[in-house]
């Protein structure tokens, strides 16, 4: 288990506790990982398509064994037992459990399905604000900043 991953939770469907709950469980249960932090969850506004209820977000640091698309596939594997079904969803809207790789290691990695950093973590205040709790002084490649530092840049544009 040497690697450093950050994972982005969030739930706007059903019970949103209970598929955070037990996404953070069966990310635990992965071989070869172990979860080192989570994040409070905290309730956000939805961004994206109108109409939606609100979000329950967190982030976990994990540490794992697993290859980078070893772990996307195992918590694509996680979303689909929480009833996700991705072919009946519209972009960005509402689904029992997203499990989004934020960060593993340093790598910067852009291949078909699989993007790290994750491609949207500097826009978006519901994954910066956990990521900021758990890795407060983690200097993010690509971006070169901390996860607050790059919170601070997000106010200063609103
Ligand atoms: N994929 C590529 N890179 C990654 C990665 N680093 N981690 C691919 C995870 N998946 C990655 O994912 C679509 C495909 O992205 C996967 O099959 C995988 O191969 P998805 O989960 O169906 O897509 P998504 O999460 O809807 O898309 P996206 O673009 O990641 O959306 P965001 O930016 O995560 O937005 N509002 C609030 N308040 N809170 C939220 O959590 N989430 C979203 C989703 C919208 N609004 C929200 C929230
Ligand atoms: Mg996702």
């Amino acid at each position: 288990m040497t690697n450093d991953a950050y994972i982005a939770i969030g739930s706007n469907l059903g019970d949103r506790a209970e598929h955070i709950r037990a996404g953070l469980h069966a990310i635990a249960a992965l071989e070869k990982t172990s979860i080192i932090a989570v994040s409070t969850v905290i309730e956000t506004d939805p961004i994206g398509p109108a109409g939606q209820d609100p979000y329950l977000n967190a982030a976990a640091h994990v540490r794992t064994g697993l290859n980078p698309r070893a772990l996307l596939d195992a918590v694509l594997a996680i979303e689909s037992t929480r009833g996700r079904v991705r072919t009946q969803e519209e972009r960005w809207g509402p689904r029992t459990l997203d499990l989004d790789i934020l960060l593993y290691d340093n790598l910067i990695l852009d291949e078909d399905g699989l993007c790290i950093p994750h491609p949207r973590l500097h826009q978006r205040p519901f994954v910066l604000i956990p990521l900021a709790e758990i890795a407060p002084d983690l200097l993010l490649p690509i971006h070169k900043k901390t996860p607050r530092a790059l919170l601070g840049v997000l106010e200063s544009h609103s």
